[in-house]
């Protein structure tokens, strides 16, 4: 039986972490779910949730930059390293809380999470065998053949890191057309169209992409079905939601269990 999910929102900077880490949140409260929320980026400014559980107060960008005599980039990378250092007390405070599911809201540099040693130690050390990755799909990179597959690229580093169960989102998708959304969803889940698609966005060239590449790509997961979610409006929670209790409970609703 698991117990407490870990669900870490992962994606490249911008791509809308931190609004999805309150937007599911909210939404699990107002269901009866019972989740914290931790914030792992020692960057974070006007975080639009409130931490349960807060980096910032271990690590401070700023008194890194200052006691170091680095700027802002390199304070990252320090500071990166420097969680190491705090998981055993986080893990101790998590298990406190006694929750359902623990949501983290990762650095906005994703390469400060995934390549840094200290991200797989903290992913290692609150267990990785009820963790889940939540890979966010940037929707302004995912509108052109080679964007998404660059994704892709990086969503299969990630589940080649981590080594946990994996979701991938389409975020923000609100700001895409209806036919853009149809267009992404479609090269998400069938490659043989991406395969098209990347030679329609390069005639003149000879793409390198050849769909073995493409087919490698899958055995990762790629080819999955994106879910498509808006923090702004609020659909596709309920979607993340079910998707991550199918992967733990076979989809059991934990309010009826
Ligand atoms: N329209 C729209 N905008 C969104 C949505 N989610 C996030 N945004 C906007 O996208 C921008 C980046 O969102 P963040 O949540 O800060 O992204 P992040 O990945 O945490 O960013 P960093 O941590 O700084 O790398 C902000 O201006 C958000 O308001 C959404 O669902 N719809
Ligand atoms: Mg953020």
């Amino acid at each position: 039986m698991i117990g407490m999910i870990n669900l870490y929102f992962i994606g490249s900077a911008g791509s809308g972490k931190s609004t999805l880490t309150n937007a599911f949140i909210g939404w699990m409260q107002q269901h009866g779910y019972d989740a914290i929320t931790v914030n792992l980026d020692p960057g974070i400014e006007n975080a639009p949730y409130v931490p349960d559980i807060d980096i910032r107060d271990w690590i401070r960008l700023r008194d890194i930059m200052r006691e170091y005599g680095v700027g802002p980039n390199g304070a990252q990378v320090i500071a990166a390293d420097m969680l190491a250092m705090n998981i055993k007390e986080m893990k101790e405070i998590i298990d406190s809380f006694e929750t359902e599911y623990v949501i983290f809201d990762t650095p906005g540099q994703m390469e400060l999470f995934v390549l840094r040693q200290s991200g797989k130690l903290l992913v290692e050390s609150l267990g990785a065998d009820n963790s889940i990755i939540g890979f966010l799909y940037d929707p302004v990179i995912s509108k052109t053949p080679s964007g998404i597959i660059t994704l892709m690229l990086q969503a299969a580093s990630v589940q080649v890191r981590f080594n946990v169960p994996f979701l991938s989102i389409l975020t923000k998708s609100d700001l895409l057309e209806e036919a853009e959304r149809k267009k992404i969803l479609t090269w998400s889940r069938d490659l043989i169209e991406l395969d098209d698609a990347i030679h329609g966005e390069f005639p003149t060239v000879r793409s390198q992409l050849s769909i073995e590449f493409l087919s490698a790509l899958k055995s990762f997961g790629a080819e999955q079905q994106l879910i498509p979610v808006s923090s702004t409006y609020g659909y596709g929670m309920e979607d993340i939601y079910n998707a991550a209790q199918k992967i733990y409970h076979g989809g059991e609703d934990l309010s009826r269990g």
